[in-house]
This record gives structure tokens, C-alpha cells and sequence, in this order.
């Protein structure tokens, strides 16, 4: 059985679009709440794969989506260069910032420390209903060193930026080693099972143009080039969030199979080549508000899409307070 999300990575239209939803594992789900309540500690948390392996599999289950995405989290990669990273009850990820090449020759990939991930994939892997692909992920690398140097989620990435933009070679080094980090892990990620592979590029709205290659770009289809010179066939989608005017440029430059687009931008009207699939992007807050509106804007989505490489999925995560019940009506509209 070719799995749906596959063929349409692969460039081939789906009558009915697959569908998945990032953030589809997580808060808003009470069986995630529960296992989630004997777990103090977030990052331990993804590093046990028995636990890791259930939260990723409930959703499919649930849903019947089209695919899993494996249970971790972007800032695993800065945990395994040594960077100190916690998660404060309600107040989102912390890290002990690192801003100077001193601090940066500190780090050092620890693949062992990951090691985890790979028994969860495989124990995903021999779990998964048939029709289900499993998509294994990292954060692109200025989405990860945003939180690495700012040391904590933000909107607006100063200290980065500043950095960035006046010490060129301490930021080309970072990128550098994120660029290493991230390939080696997205590598073992499909050698262990993996069949699709998201980069999440969540702040790339905060990238100034005259960096935009350097930050985004250049390092992404480094990652792009890595990954496919041991993994040939593994389809790769980008999600460059915010960054709707660089999308064709963002499909050329680094050879992506797809493009996750976010809610902000028109789908419709998205140039890229044809063979590159489109995945999104339906607003959240529809799927957090449900109802008639939901149902209509994802209807008129598919038809909009129909005939293109398309996939079927959020223009961000799931919010937390989303009713489950919302989910499992927004996938009768579109299967029905
Ligand atoms: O205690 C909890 O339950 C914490 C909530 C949570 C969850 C469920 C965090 C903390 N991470 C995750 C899992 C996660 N994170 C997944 C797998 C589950 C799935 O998608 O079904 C994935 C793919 C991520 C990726 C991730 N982590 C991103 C990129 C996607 C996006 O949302 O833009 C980012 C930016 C993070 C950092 C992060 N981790 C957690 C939070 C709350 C955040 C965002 C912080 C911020 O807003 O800056």
C-alpha cells in the first residue's frame, strides 16, 4: 500500500488531500494530559520512548490521520550540544543562553543523548496503522538558535538579530554547527524509520531580508543536501512560517518536496514548482472555534487545491484549548 502523504510528497494530486496537523499530539488532548501528569520534567519526558511512543500514536488513532509526527520537541538539538534547556510550568522553554564563541565552543553533539528518539521511531514504526506515514522533524537552525541565544521563546529575536547582522563569523559558525547537528539527527531519525522529514522554520518572519539567505536559505538546503546524499528518497517538507513573499525562492534554493504555508498567506497563489507539494493552512482558530465555519473554509480549501500536489493540515499548530470533538469534524468535512 503506498502511503497518501507519500505519493503526494512525490509531486501526485490525491483526489481526497491527506491530512495531518502540527501540534496534533499535545494539551488539548485529555489521554495526552494524563500521561503527561506523572511526568515532571518535559525533556525526559520526549526521551522516554514508551511514553513518547503513546502520545504520537494517540492521535492517529483518534483521528485516522495520514500521518504521525514522532512526539519530540526542536529544542532536543540544543539539549544535545550540551546547551542547558528546562521547560518552567506555564511559562514555556528556558536555556541558559549562549552569545559568544567561548560559549559556543562549550557545545559538542552528543548523539547517545538522542538516542531515545530512534526507539521511539522504531516503536511508532511497528505500531502504525497502514495508511499512516510517520514524519520525524528538527527545527531549522535559526529557528533553534533563536532560543539558543535569546534563551527563551520571544517574538521579535533582538539579541539574534543583533549578533546576526554584527559578528558574521560567531553566526556563520552557529549555523554551522546546527547545520551538523540537525543533518546527523534527521539522518538517524529516517535510519531508524522515519519516512518524511519536517523542518520547522517557525521564525522566519523574524529573519530581515539582508540575512535572509544566510540564516534561512543556505543552511536549510545544506540540511537538504546532507540528508538526501544518505537518504536519496526521503521526502523533505519546509516550513518557513511568516515568510510568505520568499516561498518560490525558499522552493528553489534548497530543494524541498514540500512547503508547509502558514495562515497568513494565500495558498492559492503560491508559485513553486509542480512537482513541489503545498501543505496548510487553515487558520487554528477555525479548529479551536468549530462549527459551520470550520467545515466551510476547509471545504473551500480543498476545492481550491484540488488537481495540486496537496496536503491537508493547519497554518500552525493546534491551540490548546481546541475540543477534540472539532478535529474529528474537520476530517468528516474533508473525507466526507
Ligand atoms: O508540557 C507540555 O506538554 C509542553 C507543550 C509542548 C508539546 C506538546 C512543547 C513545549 N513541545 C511539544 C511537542 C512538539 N513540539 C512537537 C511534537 C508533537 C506534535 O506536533 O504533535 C513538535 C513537532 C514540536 C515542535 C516545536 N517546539 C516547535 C515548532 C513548531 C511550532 O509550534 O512552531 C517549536 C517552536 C517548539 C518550541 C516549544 N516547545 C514547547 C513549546 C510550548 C514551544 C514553543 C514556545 C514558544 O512559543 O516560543
Amino acid at each position: 500500500m503506498v502511503k497518501k502523504l507519500l505519493s503526494v510528497l512525490k509531486g501526485e494530486p490525491a483526489p481526497i488531500p491527506p491530512i495531518w496537523l502540527m501540534r496534533q499530539a499535545g494539551r488539548y488532548l485529555p489521554e495526552y494530559r494524563a500521561l503527561r501528569a506523572n511526568a515532571k520534567d518535559f525533556v525526559q519526558f520526549c526521551l522516554t520512548p514508551e511514553l513518547a511512543v503513546e502520545v504520537t500514536l494517540q492521535p492517529v488513532r483518534r483521528f485516522n490521520l495520514d500521518a504521525a509526527i514522532l512526539f519530540a520537541d526542536i529544542l532536543l538539538v540544543p539539549h544535545a550540544l550540551g546547551q542547558k534547556v528546562w521547560f518552567a510550568e506555564g511559562e514555556g522553554p528556558r536555556l541558559e543562553p549562549v552569545r559568544d564563541t567561548a560559549g559556543l565552543a562549550k557545545l559538542a553533539w552528543r548523539p547517545d543523548m538522542l538516542a531515545p528518539v530512534m526507539q521511539t521511531i522504531k516503536g511508532v514504526r511497528a505500531a502504525l496503522p497502514e495508511q499512516a506515514a510517520l514524519i520525524g522533524f528538527a527545527g531549522s537552525p535559526w529557528t533553534v538558535a533563536s532560543y539558543m541565544i535569546e534563551g527563551a521563546g520571544g517574538t521579535d529575536h533582538e539579541i539574534l538579530r543583533k549578533l546576526a547582522w554584527t559578528d558574521g563569523k560567531f553566526f556563520a559558525a552557529l549555523m554551522d554547527l546546527l547545520v551538523e547537528a540537525t543533518s546527523a539527527y534527521l539522518i538517524a531519525q529516517v535510519d531508524a524509520g522515519a519516512e518524511a522529514l519536517q523542518l520547522f522554520e517557525s521564525w522566519a518572519g523574524t529573519v530581515p531580508a539582508g540575512l535572509f539567505s544566510r540564516a534561512v536559505l543556505e543552511p536549510t538546503a545544506r540540511i537538504v543536501k546532507a540528508v538526501k546524499a544518505k537518504h536519496p528518497g526521503i521526502p523533505i517538507i519546509g516550513f518557513p512560517r511568516g515568510a510568505g513573499g520568499w516561498l518560490t525562492r525558499y522552493a528553489e534554493a534548497t530543494g524541498v518536496d514540500g512547503i508547509g504555508v502558514d495562515q497568513m498567506t494565500d495558498i492559492t497563489a503560491v508559485q513553486v514548482p509542480a512537482k513541489v507539494a503545498l501543505q496548510g493552512n487553515l487558520d487554528p482558530i477555525l479548529l479551536l472555534q468549530g462549527g459551520d465555519a470550520l467545515r466551510v473554509e476547509a471545504k473551500m480549501l480543498v476545492s481550491a487545491m484540488a488537481g495540486q500536489p496537496f496536503i491537508f493540515n493547519l497554518g500552525h499548530g493546534v491551540m490548546q484549548p481546541t475540543p477534540p470533538e472539532h478535529v474529528a469534524d474537520l476530517v468528516a468535512a474533508i473525507r466526507g
